[in-house]
């Protein structure tokens, strides 16, 4: 049987994690294997509405996501996070909740300037225009994280090789 923990992946807005989170999704769905995404993004648009870009209210989104995730993970649901999460502090909050043994973080590692050229939404060029504020990577902090957390890079790579890098670290995860 599987053993069921939460995937996180977490990085910058325009780094790759909804796409990626998306995929495996759609991978677990199409093998019987129980999951559910959980996309901040969308997350912030009903359960989360309340809540801003301040410190106090990533924490809070982070806090309310993990702990969805500690109820999918005792039904036997596997939680897929697609998060900025993007202090150390969220990292850490989301650790505490759902417990180092049940969680795999994947960083989607994708450089600013790469992410800002991406741009899909033109979030950055509203961001560096003034008209969002505390935006990611721009106007606020995203803490990289220590060599132990375990990454993908997007920068130069297609989907389909990200995603075998996903499924790789996975493999491992999945049967220590
Ligand atoms: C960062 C913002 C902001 C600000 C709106 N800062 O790339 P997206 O658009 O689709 O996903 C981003 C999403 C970030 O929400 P998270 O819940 O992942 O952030 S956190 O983990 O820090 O709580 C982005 C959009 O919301 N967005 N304003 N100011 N991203």
């Amino acid at each position: 049987m599987v053993k069921v923990k939460a995937i996180w992946f977490f990085g910058l807005s325009a780094s790759g994690k909804s796409t990626v989170s998306k995929k495996l999704f759609e991978d677990f769905t199409k093998n019987n294997i129980k999951c559910a995404l959980l996309d901040a993004d969308e997350i912030r648009n009903g359960l989360n509405k309340d809540l801003g870009f301040s410190i106090e209210g990533r924490q809070e989104n982070i806090r309310r996501i993990a702990e969805l995730c500690k109820l999918l993970i005792s039904n036997n649901i596997i939680p897929i996070v697609s998060a900025i999460t993007p202090l150390h502090i969220h990292r850490d909050l989301a650790i505490q909740i759902i417990g180092k043994d049940n969680l795999v973080f994947i960083y989607t590692k994708c450089p600013l300037i790469i992410c800002q050229a991406r741009d899909p939404k033109g979030l950055y060029k509203k961001a560096k225009a003034g008209e969002i504020k505390n935006f990611t990577g721009i106007s606020d902090v995203f803490e990289e994280p220590n060599e132990t957390i375990q990454f993908v890079e997007t920068q130069s790579k297609a989907i389909e090789e990200t995603f075998r890098d996903v499924q790789a670290i996975l493999k491992k995860e999945f049967t220590k």
